[in-house]
């Protein structure tokens, strides 16, 4: 899987890349990751990235030509991308089903804003998509990549080492994820549920989707929606609005 992250921060993104799962599917040539200094393509002894907003208004605005002219050099260095994703608050919401669809992807770039926003003509020009990871606004884009090459990347083969994690991970089905608990078996008093250590595996199993079922509806019901669920899970929820409804 390939990225190429445009940033005025280099560094910043570098040190988010080099720790944990990410940070080892680069090392094993997994992941290959390439960071892009936008003031490389500037082209005045300031190396100026921003200016002035037209209209007027406070901020400034991240010029067009930067950004177009960093994209190309990635066209002409690491092959046309499958995708050009421009990081901002406009953009679709990343969810897992948005994730699943770049990890089928080979390569992607990802455009990281800064200051009031980015000109709109890179949005016409040369983005092909716009993700938002949340309706909140960050100060930069560098972050939402980051969480975009960390999502993506958990999907490539060998990253993360055991795939049934993977397999298991929240939202991998559309659901919260269960309860986990380690030793010891007793914190502060609370003990963890008896059939966790019952070495039960079928009720574990049980146990496990029931409580993700539980909490999906008493947190994120709207989830519930678009769930695919097999008929366990089905009788299982239920069974559990069931509780609810003679719960008083
Ligand atoms: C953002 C988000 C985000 C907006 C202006 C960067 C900031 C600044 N990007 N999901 N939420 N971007 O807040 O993706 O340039």
């Amino acid at each position: 899987m390939k990225f190429d992250i445009v940033t005025i921060f280099p560094v910043m993104v570098g040190a988010g890349l080099a720790e944990g799962v990410v940070g080892r599917g680069i090392e094993r040539g997994l992941l290959d990751v390439r960071i892009h200094d936008l003031r490389e393509h500037t082209v005045d002894r300031h190396r100026t990235v921003d200016d002035v907003p037209y209209g007027g208004g406070p901020g400034m605005v991240m010029k067009p030509e930067p950004l177009m002219r960093a994209v190309d050099a990635i066209r002409a260095t690491r092959g046309v991308p499958d995708a050009v994703v421009l990081l901002s608050p406009q953009g679709r919401l990343l969810t897992q089903a948005e994730v699943v669809r770049l990890g089928g992807l080979r390569h992607v770039v990802l455009l990281c804003g800064r200051y009031e926003g980015i000109d709109e003509r890179v949005r016409q020009l040369v983005a092909t998509e716009e993700l938002s990871i949340g309706d909140y606004v960050l100060s930069g884009g560098e972050l939402p990549a980051l969480v975009v090459v960390d999502a993506v990347s958990r999907l490539v083969p060998g990253v993360v080492g055991d795939r049934q994690s993977v397999d298991e991970d929240s939202f991998s089905r559309g659901l919260l994820d269960h309860p986990h608990y380690t030793r010891p078996a007793e914190v502060a008093g609370h003990a963890v549920p008896e059939v966790l250590l019952s070495g039960h595996h079928a009720e574990v199993r049980r146990w496990r989707r029931q409580m993700a079922l539980r909490r999906t509806l008493e947190r994120r019901p709207a989830l519930l929606d678009t769930a695919e669920l097999d008929d366990e899970q089905r009788a299982l929820l239920d069974e559990i609005r069931k509780d609810e409804e003679r719960e008083p």
